[in-house]
């Protein structure tokens, strides 16, 4: 794991009284328990900290302990001013932001942290990303340990709810031998961990339930199963009134195919016709990252999203015609971690391009 920018990060920490904290837009487990975890920590070294996320997207996280502590996007913007540092968790580009809160942060010194492939740059002054971390929750920790800070309950189990959802229960491929000593000490700390998988994992709302039906009965397969689709239309949401945090999981529906290789998971924003989301799942190498980034998103090499700024059929022909060329030449042999028990950190592929408008991975 990779300490660069943590001396940097404290500097402009100590400089700062006012410091606002905000991820992604769909606040994923990862965005959202770094930012609790992260706010609590700032608090108890004495600063004002809040964490801010579109309230209405949480989903099922809205269990999580901290939440009543998330400052709602909207209201952002009385606080202008106010605040001397923002801190930019799981994401590393402007456009990924809640729209509410880049008026907000513009012009403010920054701090990035995150841990998508992508290239070094960043819009921050300071940035202490490292793609080869299991999540910024892993990030959050180590700097966490690394300035002494204690961490309480709450912040435990928000950096719980970071690690295990960005990797899939301690299961992908960027969980180090690091990340389980990381979720070890988590467990010193009264972190519900069967609750919290529970939640999050095995308890489905009736909308989510009405949701997985249709995205099943959708199921697309192609190439014996090799690439393989789900769809998700607008009057599909409208019909159970559901939203995207209703179907958040449905891309592990083409993934179950044995033989699956690529997934696509295409869905419709109910107010927002003519813009086409698309959340993808690989398996051996093939570069999800860069598949996502011909159409301006981004993400991690075997998980990437992207919105395709059309209509759902021409989106569906412009995915397949993209995934048709991508698998016309065999995946490159990527440096994938080794069985070795001494493995440090996982070697990462080559960099993706920017994911400037990638929908949560
Ligand atoms: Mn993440």
């Amino acid at each position: 794991m990779n300490e660069t920018g943590f001396v940097e990060a404290k500097a402009l920490i100590d400089g700062a009284k006012r410091i606002v904290i905000s991820g992604h837009l769909s606040p994923d487990g990862d965005t959202l328990g770094s930012a609790i975890a992260l706010a609590r920590l700032l608090k108890a070294y004495g600063k004002e900290a809040y964490a801010t996320a579109d309230l209405n997207a949480l989903g099922k996280l809205g269990f999580m302990k901290g939440v009543e502590d998330i400052i709602p996007v909207r209201k952002l913007r009385h606080q202008r001013k106010k605040f001397d540092l923002f801190i930019c968790v799981d994401c590393r580009s402007l456009d990924r932001l809640p729209p509410e809160i880049r008026g907000v942060v513009d012009g403010l010194p920054t701090l990035v942290v995150d841990h998508h492939d992508g290239e070094a740059g960043s819009f921050g002054k300071v940035d202490m990303s490292d793609a080869s971390a299991s999540s910024v929750g892993e990030i959050i920790w180590r700097f966490a340990r690394w300035n002494g800070w204690e961490l309480d309950d709450v912040a435990a189990e928000a950096l719980w709810v970071s690690i295990v959802t960005d990797t899939g229960r301690f299961a992908y491929e960027k969980c180090s031998p690091e990340t389980m000593l990381v979720g070890a000490d988590l467990l010193r700390h009264n972190v519900r961990k069967e609750l919290i998988n529970d939640i999050i994992y095995n308890r489905f709302s009736n909308k989510a339930m009405q949701l997985k039906r249709i995205a099943w009965k959708s199921l697309h397969v192609w190439r014996s199963g090799r690439v393989a689709e789900v769809t998700l239309t607008r009057d599909d949401f409208r019909a159970v009134r559901g939203t995207k945090a209703d179907a958040e999981d449905a891309v592990e529906i083409p993934r179950l195919c044995q033989r699956n290789e690529v997934a696509v998971y295409f869905y419709q924003i109910p107010d927002r016709t003519k813009e086409i989301r698309c959340s993808i799942r690989t398996r051996n190498n093939w570069n999800a990252a860069e598949l996502a980034a011909r159409f301006g998103g981004g993400g991690h090499l075997h998980a990437s999203g992207c919105t395709i700024k059309t209509s759902m059929s021409a989106a569906k022909r412009m995915m397949r015609s993209a995934i048709k060329e991508m698998m016309k030449c065999p995946p490159k042999q990527l440096s994938l971690p080794t069985a070795k028990p001494d493995t440090k950190t996982n070697p990462e592929p080559a960099p993706a391009p920017s994911d400037s408008t990638a929908t949560s991975a």
